[in-house]
């Protein structure tokens, strides 16, 4: 499947409405994949010890920040080279990492279902059907990727 040179124009153009507010927008993330699904707060190592969402973590906002930024340079690879290549030494640590927390399929549909969402609530009036298609496309490459190194791994 072909990314357009228009998907990826509303995904750059979401991307420069939603930069100044990463840090917001990722506790948005995580508190609307807590909304989706209350279970998935044990593997989050950073919601463990807390009732809430820990509004100063770094860790949780470096995270967070790189699915956002993951997943838009996923979109601007899938238009140049119509594929989605993640650095080797990045998919072996992510790939790693989400196969010791157990992550599996349903997780992955799970955080798009919450990424979509997020992004629609903090575009606005800019949102379009389109626009969530981009991001729904370029997140789903990215999550092939980190599931394959996952099942290398196994
Ligand atoms: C950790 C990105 C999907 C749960 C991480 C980290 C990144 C990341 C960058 C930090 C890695 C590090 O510590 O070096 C992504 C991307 C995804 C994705 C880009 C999809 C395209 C998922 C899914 C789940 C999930 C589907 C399950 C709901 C976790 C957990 C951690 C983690 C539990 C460990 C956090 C901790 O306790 O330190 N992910 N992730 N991730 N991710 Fe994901
Ligand atoms: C890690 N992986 C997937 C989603 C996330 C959301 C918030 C913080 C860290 C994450």
């Amino acid at each position: 499947m072909s990314f357009t040179e228009q998907e990826e124009g509303l995904m750059k153009e979401s991307w420069e409405m939603m930069k100044q507010n990463i840090p917001e927008l990722s506790l948005r993330l995580l508190t609307t994949i807590l909304e989706i699904a209350a279970a998935a707060k044990s593997m989050f190592s950073f919601l463990r010890d807390s009732d809430e969402i820990p509004q100063n973590n770094p860790k949780l906002k470096a995270h967070a920040v790189k699915v956002f930024k993951m997943t838009c340079e996923s979109a601007v690879q899938l238009r140049e080279k119509g594929e989605v290549v993640v650095a080797e030494n990045t998919l072996k640590n992510l790939g790693s990492i989400h196969l010791k927390k157990g992550i599996i399929d349903p997780h992955f549909e799970l955080v798009n279902k919450a990424l979509l969402r997020t992004i629609k609530e903090a575009v606005g009036e800019k949102w379009s059907e389109e626009m969530g298609s981009a991001w729904g496309v370029a997140y789903d490459k990215l999550a092939v990727a980190i599931k394959a190194q996952m099942k290398q791994e196994d």
